[in-house]
C-alpha cells in the first residue's frame, strides 16, 4: 500500500446541457466554482466524451473528466456538501425514479486521500463503482499513473487492463 496519501480526486460528469451551455461549458464552470470555495484544483485530466453507462438506453454520450484538489478543509462530507451545492448551481435535478437520469452536472469524490469508510448513507468513499467504470479510470489515470484502489490495493492500470479484458467496457474517446 501507498505510504503517502492517495490524494483527493473528484469526478466530473455532464450529459445535458443548460440553456446555451454545453457540457464543457458545464465542467468547465464547475471547476471555476470548485476553485472559488477553496477547493484548489491542482490537476485536471483531458475531457472525454463517453457513452453512457448503462448502454443501450438511448441516452446521449457523457463529458467525464476527474481532477485532484487541495481541498478548503479536512472533512470529506463537507466536501461532497459543496460539490452537490455546485450541482444545484447547474441545475442538476435528482429523479427519483431514474437512477441513470440524465444530468447537467454531477460531482462524485472518487477518492479522499484513500480514506475507506463504510457504506453509510451520506457518503461512500471510495466511490463504490471506480472499478468498474473506465469513464473515471481513464481520467483519474492521466493524472494519476500510480493510483491505486485503497479497498483491494490494486494499481488502477491493472483495473482498467481487467476492466478492457472483460466484455463491460464503455466507448471512451479522449478529446484533444
Ligand atoms: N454517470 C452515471 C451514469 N452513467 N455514464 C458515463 N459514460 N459517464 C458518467 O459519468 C455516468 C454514466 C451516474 O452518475
Ligand atoms: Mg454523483
Ligand atoms: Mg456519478
Amino acid at each position: 500500500m501507498p505510504s503517502e496519501p492517495s490524494g483527493i480526486y473528484i469526478g466530473l460528469g455532464s450529459n445535458l446541457g443548460l440553456g446555451s451551455k454545453i457540457p464543457r461549458d458545464i465542467l468547465l464552470e464547475a471547476l471555476e466554482l470548485l476553485s472559488q470555495n477553496g477547493d484548489h484544483v491542482t490537476s485536471l485530466s483531458s475531457f472525454w466524451s463517453t457513452k453512457a453507462w448503462p448502454p443501450n438506453l438511448g441516452k446521449p454520450d457523457y463529458l467525464n473528466a476527474v481532477c485532484r484538489i487541495e481541498p478548503a478543509d479536512t472533512d470529506p462530507l463537507a466536501l461532497l456538501q459543496r460539490c452537490q451545492v455546485i450541482e444545484a448551481q447547474m441545475n442538476r435535478v435528482r429523479s427519483l425514479d431514474d437512477r441513470w437520469a440524465d444530468r447537467t452536472l454531477d460531482l462524485d469524490v472518487v477518492d479522499y486521500n484513500g480514506i475507506v469508510s463504510a457504506n453509510c448513507s451520506l457518503i461512500t468513499l471510495p466511490h463504490p463503482r471506480i472499478a468498474e467504470r473506465d469513464f473515471v479510470l481513464l481520467p483519474l489515470l492521466e493524472i494519476a499513473p500510480n493510483w491505486r484502489h485503497p479497498v483491494c490495493g490494486t494499481l488502477g492500470r491493472i483495473l482498467l487492463k481487467n476492466l478492457q479484458d472483460s466484455e463491460n467496457l464503455n466507448h471512451c474517446v479522449r478529446l484533444a
